[in-house]
């Protein structure tokens, strides 16, 4: 049997992938699930094998014989279901975004680290393959100190058809992928000082904002600019694929569309394909959210038995989840948002 046993919460549509992704990570397996739908719960328990099914997440824990918690549920509930977590002291992971508000994020980390619990976001683009390879060029320093970047999420995939609640919230693409895009700017080029933004509605058949441009100012004195559309018909569609530019002293990178990194500095230029693994439960064109959903939760196994931090800590995510407070905040001030403000 594994050695990390496991329970999730929300069988929804998402949730899928990460029983999917537990199947594969070594040194854990999923006990129990609750969904307050019969219905998910029945679909996912009976695809999965899993006995332990319940309707009501506080009973799960009521009896427990799990070491941890996946928390796969849609926003409004993770903070309840994390200090739940906190309540029973079961380390937890949540899934973007964080919560409703940075108010409620922050109660969140406060809650766990009282109750002496990791707390990892599920913010998985960070994990995908061709992410990792612009990480990995900037730490050989092939292309000296960055000093600009772009990372660009242009799309007209219809991303209602699997996620119908995306079409109904006052807010949309920032809060559900340009959260990701921000997350990667972070990780790539480093913590955020000021940010500016603007939006656009172009679907008039949502509610939320389905384009949205905005500005970074890195603590490292970096320039990036995060671009992100549902909105943008292109001759082949790149969903989802974040493409990044970035310049340093020494050279550049750039991710182009069909995942080719090509590297350039004094010594040439270099192209390399960093394609996602096709694993095998996955379909195109998910597999590269879905091998970075395995590779998250590999992490935060891993994380576990080490004792360590994970890489997107609640503490380290609340810098992510600030930056999509201060774009909304931008977008309807037109002011440029001071980030250190916001986390204090
Ligand atoms: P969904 O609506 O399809 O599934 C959510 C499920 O949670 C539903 O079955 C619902 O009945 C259940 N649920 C809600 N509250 C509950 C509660 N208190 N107790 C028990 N069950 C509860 O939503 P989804 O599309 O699967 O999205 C879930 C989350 O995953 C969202 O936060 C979304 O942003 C995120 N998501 C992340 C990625 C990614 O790449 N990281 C991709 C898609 C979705
Ligand atoms: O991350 C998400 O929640 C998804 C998708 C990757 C499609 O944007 O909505």
């Amino acid at each position: 049997m594994s050695d990390f046993k496991g329970a999730l919460i929300g069988c929804g549509f998402f949730a899928v992938n990460q029983m999917q992704g537990w199947n594969d990570v070594k040194g854990a397996g999923i006990v129990a699930i609750c969904d307050r739908d019969p219905e998910r719960l029945k679909i996912v328990g009976d695809q999965f094998g899993v006995e332990r099914r319940y309707t009501d997440a506080g009973q799960m824990f009521a009896d427990g014989g799990f070491d941890f918690v996946d928390i796969a549920t849609t926003v409004s509930s993770h903070r309840a279901l994390v200090e739940m977590a906190a309540a029973h002291k079961v380390p937890a992971i949540c899934q973007k975004p964080f919560a409703p508000t940075l108010a409620d994020a922050k109660a969140m980390v406060a809650a766990c680290k009282a109750a002496g619990i990791p707390l990892m976001i599920h913010e998985n683009f960070r994990w995908q393959t061709p992410i990792q390879a612009v990480r990995k060029v900037l730490d050989t320093g092939a292309i000296g100190t960055p000093f600009w970047g772009r990372f660009s999420f242009r799309s007209g995939y219809d991303v209602f058809s699997g996620q119908p609640y995306l079409s109904e919230g006052k807010r949309f693409i920032i809060e559900d992928l340009g959260i990701h895009t921000l997350d990667i700017a972070r990780y790539i080029l480093g913590d955020v000082t000021s940010l500016t933004a603007r939006t656009r509605r172009v679907n008039p058949r949502i509610n939320g904002e389905d384009v949205a441009t905005i500005l970074l100012d890195h603590d490292n004195g970096a320039t990036s600019i995060v671009d992100v559309s549902y909105a943008t018909k292109q001759s082949i569609e790149p969903f989802p694929e974040t493409l990044i530019e970035i310049d340093g002293t020494e050279g550049s990178i750039r991710l182009s569309q069909g995942y080719e990194l090509q590297v350039t500095n004094t010594e040439g230029t270099v192209n390399t394909d960093v394609a996602p693994t096709l694993l095998s439960w996955a379909s195109r064109p998910w597999h590269n959210i879905q091998e970075s959903v395995f590779a998250i939760q590999q992490h935060w196994i891993d994380s576990l038995k080490a004792g360590s931090e994970s890489s997107t800590s609640g503490t380290d995510n609340l810098k992510t989840f600030a930056l999509v407070e201060a774009a909304y905040e931008s977008a309807d001030t037109k002011a440029t948002i001071d980030i250190g403000t916001l986390l204090k």
